[in-house]
């Protein structure tokens, strides 16, 4: 728990595909925060806003135990990981889909092809709600990484994976055939902010909310 009220802690990826969209999306807001290689945390120095540099896979996490208040963090994270957080705004950027593929040439009419075949994933638990929500019963392999290989090394007969432009999948030999979620980055919270520490993210989010209607 936080000791100081009057900062709203802010966690965002240290590194990936969400890093430069959600340092950028500060510097739209008005918002200067130096950004150190291998720094854990920043400071701002206009805004009473602290960054923490993190896995986007733990934000959630440290949203909920209000290690940070307020965090960016893909979609699909924040349903795989099932934390008890509040999402506050859709950001309009990380937009991919997760979807489950097979091989070319399987014949996939619908998913009744996954029964009682082996999935490889990363997302478990957003797979097996699909499934139970099919009355599907197929065997789900979590692997962390490379995930669109394993059809081919006969690991498995399908997978379920995050698709943007879907050449990944394209070089793979792989076919998308369900798509089981649309992502993009949010911004989410801990659901006990303090009154001092909602009314700077009303600001933050004012400013965010600026910024997205000068796109439009
Ligand atoms: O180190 P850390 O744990 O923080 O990062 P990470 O490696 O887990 O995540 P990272 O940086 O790869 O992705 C962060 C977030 O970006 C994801 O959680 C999504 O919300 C979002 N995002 C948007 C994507 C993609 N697009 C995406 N295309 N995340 C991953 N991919 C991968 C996908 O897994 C597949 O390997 O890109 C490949 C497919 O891309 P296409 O263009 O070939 O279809
Ligand atoms: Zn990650």
């Amino acid at each position: 728990q936080s000791a100081n009220n009057g900062i709203l802690k802010i966690a965002i990826q240290k590194s990936g595909r969400l890093h430069d969209d959600s340092m950028k999306l500060l510097k739209e807001c008005g918002i200067d925060v130096s950004n150190g290689v291998n720094k854990l945390k920043s400071e701002a120095s206009n805004f009473p806003l602290e960054v923490f540099f993190l896995r986007d896979d733990d934000i959630p996490q440290y949203v909920e135990d209000a290690v940070a208040d307020i965090g960016i963090v893909g979609e699909n994270v924040v349903y795989e990981k099932k934390k008890k957080v509040d999402v506050v705004e859709k950001l309009g950027f990380g937009k991919c889909r997760l979807s489950i593929a097979v091989q070319k040439g399987d014949v996939y009419n619908d998913v009744s092809f996954l029964e009682g075949k082996r999935i490889a994933t990363s997302y478990p638990v957003i797979v097996k709600d699909f499934l139970n929500e099919k009355g599907i019963n197929a065997e789900i392999h979590e692997i962390s990484g490379s995930v669109e290989i394993a059809p081919g090394i006969g690991l498995a007969q399908a997978i379920c994976d995050l698709v943007s432009s879907g050449s990944t999948l394209f070089m793979n030999g792989l076919t998308e055939v369900e798509t089981i979620l649309q992502s993009q980055a949010i911004l989410i919270k801990n659901t006990q902010l303090s009154a001092e520490q909602q009314a700077i993210l009303n600001k933050l989010l004012f400013r965010i909310q600026a910024v997205k209607k000068a796109k439009n």
